[in-house]
């Protein structure tokens, strides 16, 4: 079974093997599924800190108990700076809990989500019922099984919001984090619309957003990170991209997405319009890894 290891007692361990030189272990209290779909390896188990916990090929993508931290800023961040967003487009993500954090807003319109594994959607309704709510069967859902990459270089459609929610970048998560992928995505971004992406931890991962942000520069007016701290992505806070062509987008004033937030009705366990502006200030490592 790979990721996973006897303790020397009667309990598993998952150990995370997405780092070279450093290793997390977690308790596993039960395995609940475990299978090979066409695209990868996918288990989730229970333990004792973090709930149900979902990996993909070695590598923790989101666990009941922390997956609010990055949900609700890859989500309520760009939709809020934003401020109309009636079409949000998330490529990846088929765990659900993007697609549910953009539903809350009840001015989008349509949410389309392009995951390139069906395996992880069918799965995700079945067993992660408390990530994903209802999210899949919202009127407002437009499932497309497909390659993200071939998604964003044929669509005819704008979107106002889009949200990378990938993998890191091994295996079919690995195209979205290069030039080509950026450009498509620029291509079917609607005037004043923002890309975010999921960029690593930037302590473990530095080269991953250092990439991202050389590729998106030429392309856009604003390039920029944000970040969060979400525990199962071990090393410190995790990094988050965003580019734009209208500079007033994320320079929005506390005041206006104050009352953004208030008007959306929102219920947060971590984003708050303050901690929206805080994200923005970044530690000097990062600001380096980005100059
Ligand atoms: N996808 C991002 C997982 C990143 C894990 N990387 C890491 N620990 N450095 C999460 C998908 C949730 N919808």
């Amino acid at each position: 079974m790979p990721g996973f290891q006897s303790g020397g007692s009667a309990a598993d361990w998952f150990e995370e093997t997405l780092h070279k030189g450093f290793r997390a272990r977690y308790r596993v209290e039960e395995i609940l599924h475990e299978s090979e779909s066409n695209h990868q390896h996918l288990v989730l188990f229970r333990n004792e800190i973090f709930g149900h916990v979902l990996a993909l090929n070695g590598v923790i993508q989101t666990t009941e108990r922390d997956e609010f931290v990055y949900h609700e800023m890859l989500a309520h961040t760009p939709i809020l700076a934003h401020g109309a967003a009636r079409d949000v487009l998330i490529v990846g993500g088929g765990d659900g809990g993007m697609m549910e954090e953009v539903l809350k807003h009840k001015s989008v319109e349509r949410v389309t989500l392009v995951e390139i594994d069906a395996g992880v959607i069918e799965f995700s309704k079945q067993h992660l019922k408390s990530i994903c709510g209802d999210a899949f069967d919202d009127p407002r859902a437009d499932i497309v099984i497909a390659d993200g990459m071939a998604y964003v270089a044929e669509t005819d459609r704008r979107h106002d919001v889009m949200i990378i929610d990938s993998t890191d970048p091994i295996g079919p998560g690995e195209v979205l984090f290069t030039e080509k992928f950026y450009k498509a995505c620029k291509r079917c971004l609607a005037p004043g619309g923002v890309l975010v992406t999921q960029n690593g931890v930037p302590f473990m991962q530095g080269d991953e957003l250092r990439h991202t942000i050389r590729a998106l520069r030429p392309l856009f007016a604003d390039v920029g990170c944000y970040t969060a701290t979400v525990p199962t992505y071990m090393g410190g806070c995790m990094a988050f991209g965003w580019a734009c062509d209208d500079l007033n987008v994320r320079a929005t004033p506390l005041d206006a997405l104050r009352e953004r937030f208030a008007a959306a009705a929102l219920e947060t366990d971590y984003y708050t319009p303050e901690v929206h502006v805080g994200a923005f200030a970044l530690p000097r490592y990062i600001e380096r890894l980005i100059a």
